[in-house]
């Protein structure tokens, strides 16, 4: 008989509270508005939109002690890290609609606490320009949205690394860092101290995306619940103009696909962050089309084609 589909719920964050340019609040709409409930239904998934979660403004103040809106970004992630809890509680594949990336700590705290309690063997892959990797004490800006990895391993304020219950919720051992170009120079040595995996825009020109994707997936246990953390300023900003932070020197549309394409290919796929999308900085929509696109690609948008290989 047919397996049971999977049912995505998509949960949207509309808040820019740990960016550093206004407008990512706006990334749940668009990406409703670019199709994608109907796009992951036309790949046979269920989709459930939740809604929009709420949490406080966006109050715009400049950093206190090394945090900028720390409380604000702490409200948000606790109502991401319930709802995301809850959606894999549910048996659900949750999808977060960001939102900024600082919610990738809330996001990923409850997909970590979820594992523990299931005794499944976790990786998160951090598709990013950015290592987000600062601490209080690095951080050039205060924006928290450079800080969620850092956190989630455990440097970094009690209040946010406490997010899930457990501290750290993550090893550094269990995260890929893929696509990485904009690193800041006391953020480098603290990603080296702590042993991240990080296959840099060096790394994917020298030896292509195929490759890259085949070792960042490598080594996961069948019952492996893989994380994607997905930046959108991962993207080249040539295609992908609408994020707040563009970086040179991404990954193209065909490399992007292709990344895409082996993750859904691992069949490991069980939660998914879309963060960092700028409707306010786009061009008619289209970075959050295509979003949509690659998105449509994570969950085997092309399996037909290679089934007949
Ligand atoms: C810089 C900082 C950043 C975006 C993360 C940039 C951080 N490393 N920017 N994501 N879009 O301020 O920490
Ligand atoms: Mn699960
Ligand atoms: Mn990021
Ligand atoms: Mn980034």
């Amino acid at each position: 008989h047919a397996p049971t589909p999977i049912t995505a719920e998509l949960i949207g964050a509309p808040t820019d509270i740990g960016a550093g340019a206004r407008g990512a609040s706006m990334g749940p709409e668009a990406l409703r508005v670019a199709g994608l409930q109907p796009a992951l239904e036309s790949h046979g998934l269920r989709v459930l939109d939740v809604g929009n979660l709420s949490g406080p403004g966006n109050p715009w103040l400049p950093p206190l002690n090394g945090y900028r809106h720390l409380p604000e970004v702490v409200a948000w992630n606790a109502a991401v890290c319930d709802a995301v809890y809850a959606a894999l509680g549910r048996g659900h594949l949750p999808i977060l609609l960001g939102g900024d990336h600082c919610l990738g700590v809330g996001s990923i705290a409850a997909v970590a606490r979820h594992c523990r309690e299931q005794g499944r063997p976790l990786r998160v892959l951090w598709l990013d320009a950015h290592a987000d990797f600062n601490t209080s004490a690095l951080t050039p800006s205060g924006n928290v949205h450079g800080m969620p990895v850092a956190c989630l391993c455990g440097l970094g304020p009690a209040e946010l690394v406490g997010i899930g219950g457990h501290t750290p919720a993550l090893r550094p051992d269990q995260v890929r860092q893929i696509g990485i170009r904009s690193v800041d120079e006391g953020e480098k040595r603290l990603v080296h101290e702590h042993g991240l995996e990080v296959f840099d825009m060096r790394f994917i020109d020298e030896e292509g995306m195929r490759r890259t994707m085949a070792r960042a997936l490598e080594g996961m246990p069948a019952n492996t619940h893989l994380h994607v953390s997905f930046d959108v300023d991962f993207l080249d900003p040539e295609i992908a103009p609408g994020v707040g932070t563009t970086v040179p020197g991404g990954p193209t549309y065909r490399e992007a696909q292709l990344c895409m394409e082996m993750i859904a290919d691992s069949g490991r796929l069980g939660s998914l962050d879309i963060v960092e999308l700028n409707p306010a900085l786009d061009v008619r929509n289209k970075t959050a089309e295509l979003a949509v696109d690659l998105v449509e690609s994570l969950f085997g948008k092309s399996t037909l084609m290679r089934a007949g290989r």
